[in-house]
């Protein structure tokens, strides 16, 4: 298919022109696969959408990726040094807004009709760069003339309390793997002004909405303006979907008496929520009477939790809502009023409580017909002690739909050596039905198989070490151990943790207890710009950087890498080269995780806690195939419930503890670091701790020996490995959306 079109584009002069020319072949080839078409299509709305680069992924899915890589390398190129040519788009943060892209990709591979909406930031999430080993924020502009995204002519009108703005809708297409198209619809305003921007800071004027609403993804919300700009954006987004659904189902016959036939609405956690009352609204304006318009929506919409952390449960104060949306307050206080006519005036049901805040996930919970969690263990968590008030209303609303994540761009794209070698193993059937990945096992003690699957991570390793010399300017060892933990900094994922152990590791070497082979421990993470203490954190691994890796005693035994401004391009990177996958959070409050299953994937074994998704891992690898250590989430649950953790006294007892945490503020730290930003951390951990590292910090040092160790015995480590990526099959997002799909969406395939 297509071979002469991409010989021709192959042979061209420069990466650029073979760039542009293979995203315009690519984005032909996707039309001439057509639409995925039914009568009832899902909208999957969220804030995020953390898609990353979408050529080689586009390829893949198209069936001409070795197509173009053969053209390619008859002129002496990689694929790869044509895809630097492609900007990154910026459109999300973490785990919510990557889950959202793993599962666009299933949609559309299961031939499912759903269409992605969200918003089209234009300088994204902030760009991270580390100056004097602070995190610092900058713009970071994605959009160029030629791209993925097409301006559409489909427009509408938002209605804001004090103006009206003007839409526009760009699209980019979704190819499933060996499948037709979906798109992401994201919405904009033209009238956007990235100029409003003071220098490389993310700060503009937080007045002008024409000029600011679609310029960041999360801007700085630590005042009201900016909490009031959430909103804005918030209300755009979902005034756009609903206006898209209503016209799309009206086109297709609709009466909107039964626009639940036509249309079903994912919330992508809280941020959409307002989607609720908007249709509701739009219903009613358009003659239905408000008790149907209720009703109607909420068989339509189905909302996904992820996350327990209180501080994420979006609360806005009713006066954000008067001044932004005002035409949406009576149908919220209606909604309100109808929750305490049915059950009471419980306070923990409310939507709108004594404070005149308004409980997004209560509206969510109340007028959704499903409410899910993303792995058995938070499902669980959700139902018995968070939202346990709304599950014993709603026993049939729960539902848990574990997490996943799709093997085209995280085992075929980013790990193609090993995706070709499995296939010539088992065949290639487990491209479409990842649990075929099983067959591995028989594999089990073949020497061979094992030897090849530890060849392939060590050229893995290999090309980390010569792009991480290349870019980051950071020389490490490829016969090191790789020791990987990238996510967002939170407290709660404890980096902190890992970064004590990592003070714990250069003690030991300093004492003379040397490793039996080298360790390259390797960080990446973005804080929210108002995040302090996350910020701290980010700060103390660049200073054990520093101190460790110019340390000619140390470095030759121990390597610490914060890479900057990780993102998908880098977690393609680093994650095929991964020896050990952190998984550390405190257990209870990761509600799934989806970094360990891709980690699993490529070979990686996790040492984590009995949290989020590695609890399912586990039952699938057995207790021999992961390192688990740290309280379980209920003792964890019982000690904030009891209030009796206490971080001093275990600082206070405990020798090892308090020495690697002195270490913090030790001079050798301050030589390199903010002193302030030091000892803040430090007063933080003894003095507080609310996510409890010195509760697991011993048992953490432990098991991570206890796993160094092992890895010794290259015989066991390679089994591991294998057993790893044979009972990774659950964890595909097309098992995810197959499961969505059966239980909540119920949409006709269109293969
Ligand atoms: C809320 C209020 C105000 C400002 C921002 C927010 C906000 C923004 C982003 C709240 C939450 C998020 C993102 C959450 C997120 O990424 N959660 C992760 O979702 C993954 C997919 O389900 C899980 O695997 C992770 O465990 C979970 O942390």
């Amino acid at each position: 298919m297509y071979e002469n079109e991409i010989n021709a584009i192959a042979s061209k002069g420069s990466n650029e022109e073979i760039y542009f020319g293979l995203l315009d072949l690519v984005k032909k080839a996707m039309s001439d696969k057509g639409r995925i078409e039914g009568k009832k299509k899902l909208y999957y709305i969220s804030a995020e959408f953390l898609i990353g680069k979408l050529l080689s992924n586009n390829l893949i899915n198209l069936g001409i990726y070795d197509t173009v890589k053969e053209a390619l390398k008859k002129n002496g190129k990689t694929l790869a040094e044509i895809e630097e040519i492609e900007n990154e788009p910026s459109l999300g943060n973490g785990g919510l807004g990557r889950l959202a892209a793993c599962f666009l990709d299933s949609i559309a591979t299961l031939g499912l009709p759903g269409d992605g909406v969200g918003l089209n930031y234009h300088l994204g999430l902030f760009k991270q760069v580390f100056e004097n080993n602070l995190q610092k924020e900058e713009p970071n502009p994605w959009i160029t003339d030629r791209s993925w995204l097409r301006k559409t002519d489909v427009s509408y009108e938002v209605i804001f309390r004090n103006q009206t703005v003007k839409s526009t809708m760009y699209e980019i297409d979704v190819c499933g793997y060996e499948g037709k198209v979906n798109t992401l619809k994201l919405f904009d305003i033209d009238s956007v002004d990235e100029h409003i921007v003071q220098g490389d800071s993310i700060y503009f004027d937080k007045d002008d909405i024409r000029k600011n609403l679609t310029l960041f993804l999360y801007p700085d919300d630590s005042d009201d303006k900016g909490r009031m700009l959430r909103i804005y954006q918030q209300y755009f987004m979902v005034s756009n979907a609903a206006q898209l659904i209503i016209a799309e189902a009206l086109e297709k016959g609709s009466n909107l008496h039964n626009l639940h036939e036509y249309a079903v609405i994912q919330i992508n956690d809280t941020h959409p929520t307002m989607v609720i009352p908007e249709l509701i609204r739009l219903l009613n304006n358009r003659g239905i009477d408000m008790d149907e318009a209720i009703d109607i929506v909420s068989k339509m919409c189905a909302y996904t939790n992820h996350t327990i952390l209180a501080e994420a449960l979006e609360k806005w104060p009713m006066w954000y809502m008067e001044k932004v949306v005002p035409h949406l307050l009576p149908i919220i206080r209606l909604l309100d009023v109808k929750v305490k006519e049915r059950f009471g005036d419980n306070p923990k049901l409310r939507i709108i409580d004594d404070n005149n805040m308004v409980h997004m996930a209560h509206i969510d919970i109340h007028y959704s017909y499903s409410v899910n969690g993303v792995a058995a263990l938070h499902t669980d968590i959700l139902k018995k002690s968070e939202l346990k008030v709304f599950a014993d209303i709603y026993p049939n609303k729960f539902n848990n739909k574990t997490n996943g994540i799709t093997f085209r761009r995280w085992l075929l794209e980013c790990n193609g050596e090993l995706s070709d070698f499995i296939e010539s193993k088992i065949g290639a059937g487990f491209k479409q039905d990842a649990d075929e990945l099983k067959k591995l096992m028989d594999f089990k003690g073949d020497t061979e198989v094992l030897n090849k699957i530890s060849e392939i991570k060590a050229n893995r390793k290999k090309d980390l070490s010569e792009y991480l010399s290349e870019h980051a300017g950071v020389n490490v060892s490829p016969d090191s151990i790789f020791d990987v933990q990238v996510k967002r900094l939170h407290e709660y994922k404890r980096q902190q943790m890992n970064a004590l152990y990592a003070i714990y590791k250069y003690k030991e070497i300093k004492k003379g207890n040397l490793p039996k082979r080298p360790l390259t421990m390797i960080f990446g993470a973005k804080a929210a710009p108002a995040y302090t203490i996350a910020k701290d954190i980010i700060h103390l691994i660049n200073c054990l950087s520093e101190l460790i890796n110019n340390d000619p005693e140390v470095s030759k035994y121990l390597k610490i890498v914060m890479l900057e401004n990780y993102n998908v391009t880098y977690a393609e990177k680093v994650i095929p080269a991964a020896d050990i996958s952190e998984q550390i959070s405190l257990a209870s409050k990761e509600a799934s995780g989806t970094s360990n299953m891709k980690f699993m994937l490529n070979g990686a074994v996790t040492l984590g806690t009995e949290d989020g998704a590695n609890v399912e891992i586990h039952e699938f690898v057995g207790d021999d195939n992961i390192f688990i250590f740290g309280e379980s989430s209920d003792s964890v649950i019982e000690h904030y419930a009891k209030a009796d953790y206490v971080s001093e006294k275990f600082y206070d007892d405990d020798e090892l503890i308090s020495e690697l945490v002195d270490f913090i503020i030790s001079k050798e730290l301050f030589k390199f670091g903010n002193k302030k930003s030091l000892i803040r951390l430090y007063m933080e951990i003894v003095t507080k701790d609310w996510f409890m590292t010195l509760l697991d910090l011993k048992d953490y040092i432990k098991v991570k020996e206890e796993m160094l160790d092992a890895y010794e015995d290259r015989e066991k480590w390679q089994n591991m490995m294998l057993v790893n990526i044979a009972n990774a099959g659950f964890f595909s997002s097309d098992r995810t959306i197959a499961q969505y799909n059966d239980d909540i969406w119920h949409l006709t395939a269109d293969k």
